[in-house]
């Protein structure tokens, strides 16, 4: 299992201009679509799980510690994308009467009574810094939110606070200030659009303001 380890920075006009001046080389840009998907009570979200799917490409995200415990700029989330196991992971909190589903098609959604919430367009740009195995991304969303975010993924099992510091030393090179905490499209997404369940999400420090 995959263990996202990410902070996120401020995005500004000048940000393009710092990453080149501490030598990130961009890689790559991309255009995607996300979709989530919770239950009309949002059983999913006020559990910190976030269903995703980006294209064609399902994504069940969920704390490797309940975030509402830590303090920290950077997140550590869970990352599954096979299906059936998405879909065992989502019995834990949705009864779903039949066993063994394979696909997350549109008969699974309806039965689990599953809905898409929110959905949203975001470019990203994705730059890398020499010897530094963090990705670095700056996003784009449609609704015009920008927001950067600094990643690296590891194994489940594999050193966490490594992660952490490699992310805060990437951080550091990029000049960015260590108690920055910046909120992710999601956050600014259902601010705008869900003003009752951000709420929510936030009475239960689920999300931060
Ligand atoms: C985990 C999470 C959400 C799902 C969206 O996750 P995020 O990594 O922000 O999205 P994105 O598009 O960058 O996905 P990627 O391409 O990296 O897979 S929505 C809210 N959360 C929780 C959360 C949190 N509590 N605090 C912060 C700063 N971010 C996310």
């Amino acid at each position: 299992m995959t263990v996202e380890v990410e902070r996120k920075f401020m995005c500004s006009a000048n940000t393009l201009k710092m990453l080149e001046e501490s030598g990130a080389v961009l890689v790559g840009k991309q255009q995607f679509r996300d979709q989530y998907f919770d239950t009309p009570q949002f059983d999913l979200t006020l559990r910190d799980m976030w269903l995703r799917k980006r294209e064609e490409c399902w994504e069940l995200k969920y704390p490797l510690v309940p975030q509402s415990e830590t303090a920290a700029v950077s997140t550590c989330y869970k990352e599954i994308t096979s299906q059936p196991e998405i879909q065992l992971k989502v019995k834990d909190v949705i009864r779903d009467t039949e066993t063994g589903v394979t696909c997350l098609d549109d008969s699974w959604l309806s039965r689990v009574n599953l809905v898409c919430f929110a959905e949203f367009t975001t470019v990203r740009q994705s730059f890398t810094l020499e010897e530094e195995e963090v990705k670095i991304d700056l996003d784009q969303a449609d609704f015009g939110y920008n927001v950067g975010e600094l990643e690296m993924l590891i194994t489940e099992g594999e050193d966490v606070h490594a992660a952490l510091e490699r992310i805060d030393r990437t951080a550091r090179k990029l000049g960015l200030t260590a108690d920055q905490r910046v909120e992710g499209k999601m956050n600014v997404y259902l601010k705008r659009n869900l003003p009752e369940h951000y709420a929510k999400l936030l009475s239960v420090h689920i999300l931060r303001a």
